[in-house]
């Protein structure tokens, strides 16, 4: 009995171990835990909106793809403030099991003083970070998932310092394409953004959760395990375009590997690049890509202008 009893326990905390969220965040010097699913609600005060489950959403039309099951504010829903220009950092349960998929954050500005109490799903969300498959090919390669694992299961994204001052959540996403239908896990975080700009995002960068991911989207449809994605070295990531590109192109241009350097200034006029993939000669590591580490026999050398740079004993990456 307790022998069944024990195992059934190891295997339902294996379930929940693969898979997960963001769990906390941290910007401005400050760390702020996020909401614990499995804990009581009551008492419970973050900035994060709640969620249930660390199950993962398959399913692009689901009520609960904008903030995670069921993502409204909670009794003692907090905000903080982010500066714009500056950096937030979202922090995945350790290890992150999924390395194969992209990373997403989005935002959506709420009307009047507060998000609090704003429906998630009324939102219109804009893309601000994006990585998808960095190098190599979609069998095989370097995703944004794995970047981030090797972050100590970390994204940190940049405010654009373009972004109108207000109130926003903020939406992290990690998609897993290790299996099919495709993994879609998101957590948001209310948010104030002080000192901003005034460029607002167009209306073709802007969507609504659900409705920004269709289930036959290229992108949470590719199956990593065909022949053809052995030889695939694009992959397009799902939702609009990237705030502050010139976007005449649709979702998520193939094979964009490439992640703005720089944010938008308000005044200048946005560099009108189609996105060109950095041309990766051979022995040559794209940005982001992995360049060093104790073990590693790949290339070590970064496509200009990036430098190998040493992330700990095991990982140097092109920054
Ligand atoms: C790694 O992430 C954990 C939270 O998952 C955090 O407590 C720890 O400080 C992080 N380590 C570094 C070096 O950032
Ligand atoms: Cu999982």
């Amino acid at each position: 009995m307790f022998v069944l009893a024990s195992a059934l326990l190891a295997f339902a905390v294996q379930r929940a171990a693969a898979h997960g969220g963001v769990l906390a965040y941290s910007f401005g010097g400050q760390w702020y835990q996020g909401w614990a699913p499995y804990n009581s609600p009551t008492g419970q005060t973050s900035i994060q909106r709640p969620w249930s489950t660390y199950n993962p959403i398959q399913d692009a039309t689901a009520s609960t793809l904008a903030c995670n099951d069921d993502g409204t504010s909670g009794a003692l829903q907090l905000t903080a403030t982010v500066a714009a220009g500056s950096k937030i950092t979202a922090y995945w349960n350790q290890v992150w099991p999924h390395p194969y998929g992209p990373m997403l954050t989005y935002l959506a500005q709420c009307p009047g003083s507060t998000c609090t109490g704003v429906n998630a799903q009324t939102l219109k969300w804009f893309k601000i970070d994006q990585a998808g498959l960095l190098s190599g090919t979609v069998a095989n390669g370097q995703w944004g998932a794995g970047q981030m694992i090797n972050q100590n299961s970390s994204w940190t994204s940049t405010i654009p310092a373009s972004v109108p001052s207000g109130n926003y959540l903020i939406r992290f996403e990690t998609i897993a394409l290790h299996s099919l239908p495709a993994q879609m896990y998101p957590e948001c975080a209310q948010i104030t953004i002080t000192g901003g700009g005034n460029l607002a995002p167009t209306s073709n960068q802007l969507v609504t959760f659900p409705g920004g991911y269709s289930n036959s989207d290229p992108g949470l449809t590719v199956d990593l395990y065909s022949t053809a994605a052995q030889s695939m070295t694009s992959y397009p990531i799902p939702g609009p375009p990237l705030y502050g590109s010139s976007s005449s192109g649709g979702g998520g241009s193939p094979g964009t590997t490439v992640k703005p350097t720089t944010t938008a200034q308000p005044t200048t006029t946005v560099k009108s690049t189609t996105a060109v993939p950095t041309t990766t000669q051979a022995g040559t590591v794209a940005q982001y890509g992995q360049c060093g580490g104790q073990g590693w026999t790949g290339g070590t050398v970064c496509v200009s202008p990036y430098k190998c740079t040493v992330s700990n004993q095991y990982y140097s990456q092109c920054l």
